[in-house]
């Protein structure tokens, strides 16, 4: 637990030897399959958060411009709805988006509390850092953390004035979760809400195939790194001995399962030690390592997917062309007594 120096602020972390035997197990977990496959939160080391922000700024990526655009629109209506003074986010990135709804709070006066919470340590002490001197007066309390484990460890709502608290989930991040888990990691954050408390979800649309697939396919170059950046984690963290100039990036839409996959294909075949696994694992020629899904929603599959978590949609904010969907989500007022 660090407290930095002359400021409000306090950053709590829950990833320590207890992350690496995460990812080793998930690497031995998903490196034994027979169709290999890692999740994407092991993207995000240092690297990976500043590649997604790279990511964010190619004009091929419509998901974060668009998400921007909606939450400029309707953060006056969200924090009004809500009276909330704190924003616990979840994934919380470069917090960018954050800022948007802070004004909002910083506007109607009850601003008090900004929670980021990620894996990436990187971006909350930097999320930290900057916020609490572009708001003075408001409280930082970041959160390194995987929102799959830790939510327990979460700082409860502070009451009073603006005690009431938006929690988000923004960017589309529930997407990279598959279906089940999804509802899963839904039901937990439903766990963090009072009775007058919102989600504020961002969920990626279904649309014209080519235009989600442009998205994942750069012309930079810049999600093919990304992807690539995964197997430098293994590298450093597990000791492994990945080329990873050997994979190329693939990227596609399923059109079946209304997701994008991206993919790490071995150009040639190798055989690779992951040292601190004492485990060697064969790629043939060709052969793919799954590394992420990212689902596209239509308003249904978002209504569908809260209600089975415990949550009822409570208002659906889209842009004009329909490309990015945010949803205000609450806990049915019965659930709530
Ligand atoms: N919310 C930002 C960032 C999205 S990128 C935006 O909308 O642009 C996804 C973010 O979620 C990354 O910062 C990543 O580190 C974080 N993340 C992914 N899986 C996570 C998990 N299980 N727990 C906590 N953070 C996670
Ligand atoms: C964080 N997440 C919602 C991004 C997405 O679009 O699924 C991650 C990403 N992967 C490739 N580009 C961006």
């Amino acid at each position: 637990m660090t407290p930095l120096p002359d400021a409000p602020i306090q950053v709590d972390s829950w990833l320590s030897g207890d992350e690496e035997r995460t990812l080793a197990n998930d690497v031995l977990d998903g490196l034994t399959k027979p169709f290999k496959e890692l999740a994407p939160k092991h993207f995000y080391d240092a690297r990976g958060s500043e590649l997604f922000e790279q990511i964010c700024e190619q004009p091929e990526y419509y998901p974060t411009r668009t998400e921007l655009a909606i939450l400029r629109d309707r953060a006056t209506e969200i924090v009004e709805r809500t009276g909330a003074g704190e924003l616990l986010e979840l994934g919380a990135g470069a917090s960018d988006k954050a800022r948007v709804l802070l004004d909002a709070m910083r506007a109607a006066g009850t601003l008090r509390r900004y929670i980021p919470l990620d894996v990436s340590q990187s971006v909350v002490e930097a999320a930290a850092r900057t916020l609490v001197d572009d708001y003075p007066g408001m409280a930082v309390h970041g959160v390194v953390g995987d929102f799959e484990r830790h939510l327990a460890h979460v700082p409860p709502a502070d009451g009073g004035v603006g005690g009431n608290r938006i929690v988000a989930l923004l960017g589309g991040t529930i997407g990279n979760f598959p279906p089940g888990t999804r509802r899963g990691v839904l039901a937990k954050i439903a766990g963090l809400l009072g009775p007058e408390d919102r989600l504020v979800l961002g969920t990626d649309l279904v649309k014209d195939p080519q235009v989600i697939e442009a998205a994942y396919n750069d012309a930079a170059g810049v999600t093919a790194e990304f992807n690539r950046n995964l197997l430098h984690v293994l590298n450093r963290e597990l000791d492994a001995d990945f080329q990873p100039d050997a994979f190329e990036h693939v990227a596609f839409y399923d059109r079946r399962h209304e997701w994008v996959e991206m993919r790490l294909r071995a150009t040639r075949a190798c055989s690779v030690l992951i040292g601190d696994l004492d485990l060697r694992v064969e790629f043939a020629a060709g052969e793919e390592l799954r590394t992420e899904i990212s689902a596209k929603f239509t308003a249904e599959r978002v209504a569908a997917d809260l209600e089975a978590a415990g949550l009822e949609l409570d208002a659906w904010f889209t842009d004009e062309a329909q490309l990015f969907g945010a949803s205000l989500a609450r806990v049915p007022a019965a659930a709530a007594g």
